[in-house]
């Protein structure tokens, strides 16, 4: 099963992340999987191009990585299973559950509530993420001529918000929760790799405190440790960006 699934991906970068550890909680390890480097500019080769439209829509418009249009066309993951190809995370992770449902861990809770609360808690996870983007990679998004420090500002308050949401989610369903209750789930596989992201630009633990304890316990989690991106284990030491945030 595994050996009929490609995985082409880059490191530390959460939508990647989120389908490695939905793979390594269904037990499909065996997945044939090839490390892109964003810097060699290998998320462009023709070997995405060939799974991933949209990669192939960047190559039409013959834009470079200089331009900050081509770098807003997401290009990984691209994932292959068999003919299937799947390219949007959140689709690889609802796929992967719906096919192997009875094999690994269930990652989609039968209660209504539960349920709710994972679905819920999985689409805010991508305002989250675009928040916090809007911070940390603010002038990769932003041409040289249209920044504005009033803007990063207003970027930088839109996080706070967003933080004090999330701690406050966490401290409602109480200690060793999950993000929809305690099971960990659909909602922990995609939201997880933007908490590890915060920290690693420099999030203080002591001000958002129960982020900080999520992130201890899921960051303990063997699909979460085996997919720990490469470069983060090889250089530990993070950003500072956030820090008074
Ligand atoms: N909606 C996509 C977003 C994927 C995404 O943003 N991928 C980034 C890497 S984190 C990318 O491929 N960027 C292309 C580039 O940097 O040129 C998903 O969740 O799968």
């Amino acid at each position: 099963m595994a050996e009929d699934m490609t995985l082409l991906w880059g490191s530390g970068s959460p939508p990647c992340w989120r389908v490695m550890i939905a793979l390594e909680e269904k037990n499909l390890q065996g997945y044939n999987q090839k490390l892109l480097s964003f810097e060699k500019m290998e998320h462009k080769s023709q070997e995405v191009l060939d799974i991933n439209p949209r990669g192939q829509l960047a190559s039409r418009q013959n834009l470079s990585c200089s331009s900050v249009a081509d770098c807003l066309i997401p290009q990984l993951p691209t994932f292959k299973h068999g003919d299937n190809a799947v390219n949007e995370s959140y689709a690889v992770c609802f796929y992967l559950e719906s096919q192997f449902q009875s094999q690994g861990n269930k990652l989609i809770p039968d209660s209504p509530a539960a349920q709710a609360l994972m679905y819920q808690r999985m689409f805010e996870g991508l305002t989250f993420y675009d928040k916090l983007n809007a911070v940390i990679y603010y002038e990769w998004f932003v041409p040289e001529g249209e920044r504005h420090d009033s803007a990063l500002k207003r970027n930088r308050e839109a996080l706070a918000t967003e933080l004090k949401l999330w701690e406050g989610y966490l401290e409602k369903l109480g200690a060793g929760s999950y993000l929809a209750g305690t099971a960990f789930s659909l909602a922990d596989a995609t939201v997880f790799p933007t908490v590890a992201t915060l920290f690693r630009f420099g999030l203080s633990a002591e001000r958002y405190p129960k982020l900080a304890e999520y992130h201890a316990v899921v960051k303990e989690r063997p699909s979460v440790k085996a997919s720990w991106p490469p470069h983060w284990l090889e250089n530990p030491q993070g950003q500072d960006t956030l820090k008074d945030i």
